[in-house]
Protein backbone atom coordinates (compact mmCIF):
# COMPACT_ATOMS: atom_id res chain seq x y z
CA UNK A 1 0.00 0.00 0.00
CA UNK A 2 1.27 3.56 -0.92
CA UNK A 3 -0.84 6.28 -0.51
CA UNK A 4 2.20 8.86 -0.59
CA UNK A 5 3.04 11.73 -3.06
CA UNK A 6 5.88 9.56 -3.82
CA UNK A 7 7.15 6.10 -5.60
CA UNK A 8 8.29 5.07 -1.96
CA UNK A 9 8.52 1.64 -3.62
CA UNK A 10 10.48 2.80 -6.51
CA UNK A 11 13.19 4.29 -3.95
CA UNK A 12 13.28 1.10 -1.87
CA UNK A 13 14.54 -0.72 -5.24
CA UNK A 14 17.06 1.52 -5.43
CA UNK A 15 18.67 0.40 -1.81
CA UNK A 16 20.05 -2.73 -1.02
CA UNK A 17 17.07 -3.46 1.05
CA UNK A 18 16.56 -6.92 1.36
CA UNK A 19 12.44 -8.21 1.49
CA UNK A 20 9.47 -6.82 -0.21
CA UNK A 21 7.77 -3.00 0.37
CA UNK A 22 4.68 -3.26 2.47
CA UNK A 23 4.11 0.35 3.28
CA UNK A 24 4.88 4.09 4.22
CA UNK A 25 3.49 6.21 6.32
CA UNK A 26 4.30 10.23 6.63
CA UNK A 27 6.69 10.43 9.48
CA UNK A 28 7.36 13.21 12.09
CA UNK A 29 6.86 16.96 12.17
CA UNK A 30 9.51 18.76 10.20
CA UNK A 31 9.26 22.07 8.35
CA UNK A 32 11.81 21.27 5.43
CA UNK A 33 11.95 17.68 3.99
CA UNK A 34 9.59 14.86 3.76
CA UNK A 35 9.93 11.95 6.27
CA UNK A 36 8.51 8.38 5.62
CA UNK A 37 8.15 5.64 7.99
CA UNK A 38 8.40 2.12 5.71
CA UNK A 39 8.08 -1.19 6.42
CA UNK A 40 9.52 -4.05 4.01
CA UNK A 41 8.75 -7.49 4.67
CA UNK A 42 11.90 -9.64 5.49
CA UNK A 43 10.76 -13.14 5.28
CA UNK A 44 8.28 -12.70 7.10
CA UNK A 45 9.33 -10.16 9.64
CA UNK A 46 8.47 -6.36 9.23
CA UNK A 47 11.09 -4.19 9.50
CA UNK A 48 11.41 -0.68 9.66
CA UNK A 49 12.81 2.02 7.67
CA UNK A 50 13.27 6.02 7.26
CA UNK A 51 13.29 7.18 4.18
CA UNK A 52 13.62 10.80 3.64
CA UNK A 53 13.33 12.99 0.41
CA UNK A 54 15.91 16.09 0.84
CA UNK A 55 14.26 19.43 -0.37
CA UNK A 56 16.66 20.18 -3.00
CA UNK A 57 15.30 23.83 -3.00
CA UNK A 58 16.82 24.51 0.47
CA UNK A 59 19.47 22.43 0.40
CA UNK A 60 21.03 23.41 -3.05
CA UNK A 61 23.47 20.77 -2.99
CA UNK A 62 22.27 17.36 -1.54
CA UNK A 63 25.50 15.55 -2.83
CA UNK A 64 27.31 17.95 -0.78
CA UNK A 65 25.18 17.43 2.03
CA UNK A 66 25.22 13.53 2.26
CA UNK A 67 29.18 13.46 1.65
CA UNK A 68 28.90 15.50 5.28
CA UNK A 69 26.45 13.26 6.58
CA UNK A 70 28.50 9.79 5.43
CA UNK A 71 31.46 11.58 7.36
CA UNK A 72 29.47 12.65 10.63
CA UNK A 73 28.17 9.12 10.71
CA UNK A 74 31.25 6.81 10.05
CA UNK A 75 33.08 8.98 12.80
CA UNK A 76 30.50 8.54 15.33
CA UNK A 77 30.57 4.92 14.57
CA UNK A 78 33.72 4.65 14.79
CA UNK A 79 34.03 6.15 18.07
CA UNK A 80 31.37 4.29 19.32
CA UNK A 81 33.89 1.02 19.13
CA UNK A 82 32.76 -1.14 22.07
CA UNK A 83 29.50 -0.04 22.51
CA UNK A 84 26.73 -3.21 22.15
CA UNK A 85 24.35 -0.51 20.71
CA UNK A 86 25.91 1.12 18.16
CA UNK A 87 23.24 1.33 15.40
CA UNK A 88 21.30 2.72 17.84
CA UNK A 89 23.16 5.40 18.80
CA UNK A 90 23.98 6.74 15.58
CA UNK A 91 22.17 6.90 12.61
CA UNK A 92 22.66 4.19 10.11
CA UNK A 93 23.05 4.88 6.22
CA UNK A 94 21.53 2.46 4.01
CA UNK A 95 23.85 2.51 0.83
CA UNK A 96 22.21 1.88 -2.42
CA UNK A 97 22.83 -1.11 -5.03
CA UNK A 98 25.77 1.14 -6.62
CA UNK A 99 26.94 2.11 -2.97
CA UNK A 100 25.96 5.71 -2.97
CA UNK A 101 24.66 6.89 -0.19
CA UNK A 102 21.59 8.71 -1.64
CA UNK A 103 19.63 8.05 -4.95
CA UNK A 104 17.63 9.88 -7.73
CA UNK A 105 14.32 8.84 -8.83
CA UNK A 106 12.30 10.58 -11.93
CA UNK A 107 11.22 13.64 -10.68
CA UNK A 108 15.09 14.91 -9.68
CA UNK A 109 14.44 14.02 -5.89
CA UNK A 110 17.32 13.15 -4.07
CA UNK A 111 16.47 10.34 -1.22
CA UNK A 112 18.37 8.53 1.42
CA UNK A 113 17.31 5.79 3.68
CA UNK A 114 18.57 5.73 7.46
CA UNK A 115 18.15 2.30 9.73
CA UNK A 116 15.09 2.94 11.88
CA UNK A 117 15.43 3.41 15.68
CA UNK A 118 13.01 1.28 17.45
CA UNK A 119 12.14 1.65 21.10
CA UNK A 120 13.06 5.42 21.15
CA UNK A 121 10.80 8.77 20.85
CA UNK A 122 11.50 11.87 20.15
CA UNK A 123 9.65 14.64 21.83
CA UNK A 124 7.68 17.90 20.22
CA UNK A 125 7.34 19.83 23.44
CA UNK A 126 9.56 19.11 26.72
CA UNK A 127 7.76 17.39 29.58
CA UNK A 128 10.09 17.00 32.12
CA UNK A 129 13.45 18.53 33.19
CA UNK A 130 15.22 15.14 33.32
CA UNK A 131 14.52 15.02 29.36
CA UNK A 132 15.83 18.66 28.80
CA UNK A 133 19.03 17.33 30.31
CA UNK A 134 19.69 14.16 28.33
CA UNK A 135 18.81 16.29 25.22
CA UNK A 136 21.74 18.82 26.12
CA UNK A 137 23.99 16.33 27.22
CA UNK A 138 23.52 14.22 23.74
CA UNK A 139 24.31 17.17 21.71
CA UNK A 140 26.97 18.80 24.15
CA UNK A 141 28.58 15.03 23.57
CA UNK A 142 27.74 15.01 19.70
CA UNK A 143 29.96 18.19 19.54
CA UNK A 144 32.88 16.54 21.28
CA UNK A 145 32.44 13.34 19.36
CA UNK A 146 33.29 15.73 15.64
CA UNK A 147 35.66 18.05 17.62
CA UNK A 148 38.30 15.83 15.54
CA UNK A 149 36.19 14.66 12.41
CA UNK A 150 39.20 13.90 9.82
CA UNK A 151 38.61 14.85 6.72
CA UNK A 152 39.13 19.14 6.06
CA UNK A 153 36.31 21.20 6.84
CA UNK A 154 32.70 19.90 6.35
CA UNK A 155 30.86 21.36 3.72
CA UNK A 156 28.28 24.43 4.15
CA UNK A 157 24.79 23.08 3.65
CA UNK A 158 23.05 26.32 3.60
CA UNK A 159 25.91 29.50 4.22
CA UNK A 160 25.09 32.25 6.62
CA UNK A 161 22.47 29.69 7.85
CA UNK A 162 22.74 31.69 11.84
CA UNK A 163 23.96 34.89 10.79
CA UNK A 164 21.41 36.40 12.94
CA UNK A 165 22.10 40.23 10.97
CA UNK A 166 21.82 38.59 7.24
CA UNK A 167 18.67 36.92 8.76
CA UNK A 168 17.26 40.45 9.70
CA UNK A 169 18.45 42.37 6.64
CA UNK A 170 16.47 39.50 4.45
CA UNK A 171 13.59 40.55 7.18
CA UNK A 172 13.93 44.33 6.13
CA UNK A 173 13.95 42.97 2.38
CA UNK A 174 11.17 41.26 2.52
CA UNK A 175 9.31 44.66 4.57
CA UNK A 176 10.35 46.82 1.61
CA UNK A 177 8.91 44.50 -0.47
CA UNK A 178 5.77 43.84 0.84
CA UNK A 179 4.68 41.44 -1.60
CA UNK A 180 1.78 40.25 0.03
CA UNK A 181 0.41 43.74 1.34
CA UNK A 182 0.52 41.77 5.09
CA UNK A 183 3.32 44.27 6.23
CA UNK A 184 0.48 46.66 8.06
CA UNK A 185 -0.41 43.75 10.35
CA UNK A 186 2.58 43.32 11.62
CA UNK A 187 3.96 46.47 12.74
CA UNK A 188 4.17 45.09 16.33
CA UNK A 189 6.39 42.22 15.03
CA UNK A 190 8.70 44.35 13.28
CA UNK A 191 9.26 47.14 15.61
CA UNK A 192 10.48 44.16 18.16
CA UNK A 193 13.05 42.96 15.85
CA UNK A 194 14.81 46.72 15.11
CA UNK A 195 14.48 47.53 19.14
CA UNK A 196 16.95 44.36 19.34
CA UNK A 197 18.92 44.71 15.94
CA UNK A 198 22.23 45.67 17.60
CA UNK A 199 22.55 43.17 20.23
CA UNK A 200 21.83 40.49 17.47
CA UNK A 201 25.22 41.11 15.83
CA UNK A 202 27.08 40.50 19.23
CA UNK A 203 28.07 36.81 18.30
CA UNK A 204 28.91 37.66 15.13
CA UNK A 205 31.04 39.95 16.17
CA UNK A 206 33.04 38.02 18.96
CA UNK A 207 33.54 35.37 16.10
CA UNK A 208 34.78 37.69 13.49
CA UNK A 209 36.81 38.78 16.57
CA UNK A 210 38.64 35.73 17.53
CA UNK A 211 36.93 35.71 20.68
CA UNK A 212 34.87 32.35 20.03
CA UNK A 213 36.17 30.00 17.40
CA UNK A 214 34.93 28.25 14.87
CA UNK A 215 33.52 24.46 15.46
CA UNK A 216 31.52 21.80 13.89
CA UNK A 217 27.87 22.36 15.23
CA UNK A 218 24.47 20.52 14.64
CA UNK A 219 22.76 23.76 13.85
CA UNK A 220 19.16 22.21 14.39
CA UNK A 221 19.18 21.28 18.18
CA UNK A 222 15.06 20.91 18.16
CA UNK A 223 13.95 18.74 21.28
CA UNK A 224 12.26 16.85 18.37
CA UNK A 225 15.98 16.02 17.27
CA UNK A 226 17.45 13.68 20.11
CA UNK A 227 15.99 10.24 20.21
CA UNK A 228 15.22 9.19 23.92
CA UNK A 229 15.67 5.88 24.53
CA UNK A 230 11.96 4.62 26.02
CA UNK A 231 13.73 2.27 28.90
CA UNK A 232 16.70 4.24 29.94
CA UNK A 233 15.45 7.89 29.45
CA UNK A 234 18.99 8.79 27.85
CA UNK A 235 19.64 10.58 24.83
CA UNK A 236 20.91 7.90 22.86
CA UNK A 237 20.71 9.52 19.40
CA UNK A 238 21.29 13.14 17.24
CA UNK A 239 19.26 13.57 14.04
CA UNK A 240 18.27 15.26 11.91
CA UNK A 241 22.05 15.84 10.37
CA UNK A 242 21.24 18.33 7.17
CA UNK A 243 22.74 21.25 8.71
CA UNK A 244 25.33 19.62 10.61
CA UNK A 245 28.52 22.14 9.46
CA UNK A 246 31.46 24.49 10.75
CA UNK A 247 29.58 26.93 13.26
CA UNK A 248 29.27 28.02 16.98
CA UNK A 249 28.45 26.39 19.80
CA UNK A 250 25.97 28.92 20.66
CA UNK A 251 23.85 28.15 17.78
CA UNK A 252 23.12 24.63 19.17
CA UNK A 253 22.85 25.70 23.14
CA UNK A 254 20.68 28.47 21.77
CA UNK A 255 18.36 26.48 20.03
CA UNK A 256 18.38 24.00 22.75
CA UNK A 257 16.97 27.17 25.19
CA UNK A 258 14.23 28.23 22.30
CA UNK A 259 12.49 24.18 22.05
CA UNK A 260 13.42 22.98 25.75
CA UNK A 261 12.18 25.52 28.11
CA UNK A 262 8.61 26.16 27.22
CA UNK A 263 5.81 23.95 27.85
CA UNK A 264 4.05 25.25 25.06
CA UNK A 265 4.72 24.25 21.39
CA UNK A 266 6.14 25.89 18.78
CA UNK A 267 3.36 27.38 17.13
CA UNK A 268 1.01 27.63 20.30
CA UNK A 269 -1.60 30.48 19.90
CA UNK A 270 -2.11 31.37 23.56
CA UNK A 271 0.77 33.41 23.79
CA UNK A 272 0.33 33.73 27.88
CA UNK A 273 1.24 29.67 27.92
CA UNK A 274 4.95 30.65 26.17
CA UNK A 275 7.33 31.14 28.87
CA UNK A 276 10.62 29.87 29.65
CA UNK A 277 10.82 27.73 32.63
CA UNK A 278 14.33 28.67 34.74
CA UNK A 279 14.41 24.88 36.01
CA UNK A 280 14.41 24.02 31.95
CA UNK A 281 16.93 26.05 31.61
CA UNK A 282 19.15 24.85 34.69
CA UNK A 283 18.52 21.45 33.15
CA UNK A 284 20.22 22.27 30.19
CA UNK A 285 22.80 24.30 31.09
CA UNK A 286 23.82 21.05 33.39
CA UNK A 287 23.69 18.20 30.60
CA UNK A 288 25.21 20.50 28.17
CA UNK A 289 28.61 21.70 30.31
CA UNK A 290 28.54 17.87 31.39
CA UNK A 291 29.29 16.70 28.16
CA UNK A 292 30.95 20.20 26.25
CA UNK A 293 31.82 21.65 29.31
CA UNK A 294 35.72 21.14 29.03
CA UNK A 295 36.54 22.03 25.70
CA UNK A 296 34.45 25.92 25.63
CA UNK A 297 36.53 28.51 26.03
CA UNK A 298 35.72 30.87 28.87
CA UNK A 299 34.05 33.32 26.09
CA UNK A 300 31.93 30.94 24.75
CA UNK A 301 30.80 29.51 28.05
CA UNK A 302 29.79 33.35 28.87
CA UNK A 303 27.69 33.66 26.00
CA UNK A 304 25.28 30.71 26.42
CA UNK A 305 22.30 32.42 28.22
CA UNK A 306 22.37 34.77 25.69
CA UNK A 307 22.52 32.22 22.98
CA UNK A 308 18.94 31.44 24.07
CA UNK A 309 17.78 34.46 23.32
CA UNK A 310 19.65 35.15 20.33
CA UNK A 311 18.36 32.04 18.37
CA UNK A 312 15.02 32.46 19.69
CA UNK A 313 14.67 35.90 18.23
CA UNK A 314 16.66 34.68 15.13
CA UNK A 315 13.71 32.03 14.57
CA UNK A 316 11.16 34.16 15.02
CA UNK A 317 12.51 36.69 12.19
CA UNK A 318 12.67 33.87 9.56
CA UNK A 319 8.91 33.06 10.70
CA UNK A 320 8.24 36.42 10.16
CA UNK A 321 9.92 36.78 6.71
CA UNK A 322 8.41 34.07 5.52
CA UNK A 323 5.00 35.19 6.56
CA UNK A 324 5.91 38.52 4.58
CA UNK A 325 6.78 36.14 1.81
CA UNK A 326 3.56 33.72 1.19
CA UNK A 327 4.62 31.09 3.21
CA UNK A 328 7.51 29.84 0.76
CA UNK A 329 10.09 28.45 3.04
CA UNK A 330 8.40 27.00 5.94
CA UNK A 331 5.43 23.96 5.70
CA UNK A 332 2.75 25.43 6.73
CA UNK A 333 -0.52 23.74 7.71
CA UNK A 334 -2.75 26.64 8.38
CA UNK A 335 -3.76 30.66 7.43
CA UNK A 336 -1.02 32.35 9.77
CA UNK A 337 0.89 29.77 10.88
CA UNK A 338 4.06 30.90 10.07
CA UNK A 339 2.60 34.42 12.19
CA UNK A 340 1.60 32.40 15.29
CA UNK A 341 4.96 30.76 14.95
CA UNK A 342 6.95 34.45 15.72
CA UNK A 343 4.59 35.27 18.01
CA UNK A 344 5.58 32.29 19.99
CA UNK A 345 8.89 32.89 19.43
CA UNK A 346 8.91 36.66 20.46
CA UNK A 347 7.14 36.02 23.33
CA UNK A 348 9.42 33.45 24.29
CA UNK A 349 12.39 36.59 23.71
CA UNK A 350 10.57 38.19 26.59
CA UNK A 351 10.47 35.53 28.98
CA UNK A 352 14.19 35.02 28.33
CA UNK A 353 15.42 38.45 28.72
CA UNK A 354 13.06 38.71 32.03
CA UNK A 355 15.31 36.32 33.50
CA UNK A 356 18.47 36.65 31.99
CA UNK A 357 20.09 38.29 35.51
CA UNK A 358 19.30 34.78 36.93
CA UNK A 359 20.90 32.79 34.13
CA UNK A 360 23.79 34.83 34.43
CA UNK A 361 24.10 33.95 38.21
CA UNK A 362 23.39 30.34 37.64
CA UNK A 363 26.24 30.35 35.09
CA UNK A 364 28.26 31.98 37.48
CA UNK A 365 27.69 29.65 40.26
CA UNK A 366 28.10 26.53 37.89
CA UNK A 367 31.63 27.84 36.70
CA UNK A 368 32.61 28.02 40.20
P1 LIG B 1 12.90 16.63 9.73
O1 LIG B 1 13.96 17.39 9.01
O2 LIG B 1 11.70 16.42 8.92
O3 LIG B 1 12.68 17.15 11.10
P2 LIG B 1 14.11 14.29 10.99
O4 LIG B 1 15.37 13.67 10.49
O5 LIG B 1 14.19 15.03 12.26
O6 LIG B 1 13.51 15.16 9.83
O7 LIG B 1 13.03 13.13 11.12
C1 LIG B 1 11.69 13.39 11.50
C2 LIG B 1 11.29 12.46 12.63
O8 LIG B 1 11.43 11.08 12.21
C3 LIG B 1 12.15 12.57 13.87
O9 LIG B 1 11.71 13.55 14.75
C4 LIG B 1 12.07 11.19 14.47
O10 LIG B 1 10.91 11.06 15.27
C5 LIG B 1 11.91 10.29 13.26
N1 LIG B 1 13.19 9.68 12.86
C6 LIG B 1 14.15 10.23 12.06
N2 LIG B 1 15.16 9.37 11.87
C7 LIG B 1 14.84 8.25 12.55
C8 LIG B 1 15.46 6.95 12.72
N3 LIG B 1 16.62 6.65 12.15
N4 LIG B 1 14.82 6.04 13.50
C9 LIG B 1 13.63 6.31 14.06
N5 LIG B 1 12.97 7.49 13.92
C10 LIG B 1 13.58 8.44 13.19
C1 LIG C 1 13.47 23.78 10.31
O1 LIG C 1 13.73 20.75 9.29
P1 LIG C 1 13.32 21.15 10.66
O2 LIG C 1 11.87 21.21 10.85
O3 LIG C 1 14.04 20.28 11.68
C2 LIG C 1 14.64 24.68 9.97
C3 LIG C 1 15.35 25.11 11.25
C4 LIG C 1 14.38 25.84 12.16
C5 LIG C 1 13.18 24.93 12.41
C6 LIG C 1 12.13 25.66 13.21
C7 LIG C 1 16.94 23.74 7.15
O4 LIG C 1 13.94 22.60 10.91
O5 LIG C 1 16.42 25.98 10.94
O6 LIG C 1 14.98 26.16 13.38
O7 LIG C 1 12.60 24.47 11.19
N1 LIG C 1 15.57 23.97 9.11
C8 LIG C 1 16.05 24.55 7.99
O8 LIG C 1 11.26 24.73 13.76
O9 LIG C 1 15.78 25.71 7.68
MG1 LIG D 1 13.85 16.99 12.81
Amino acid sequence: MNENKHDLKGVTEQFAIYGDFVSGAPYGSGHINDTYRVAINQGGTKMHYIYQRINHLIFKNPPALMENIERVTEHIYKKLADSPNKTRETLVLIKTHNGQSYCTDNDGNYWRAYVFIEDATTYDVVETTEQAFKTAQAFGDFQKTLVDIPGGRLNETIPDFHDTPKRIEALEAAITADTMGLVKDVQAEIDFVLQRKEEAALLIKLSADGKIPERITHNDTKLNNVMIDDNSGEGICVIDLDTVMPGLVHYDFGDMVRTTTSPAAEDEQDLPKVRMRFEMFEALLRGYLDTAGDFLNPTELEYLPFSGKLITLEIGVRFLTDYLQGDIYFKTHRDGHNLDRCRTQFKLVESIESQMDKMMQLLNEIKK
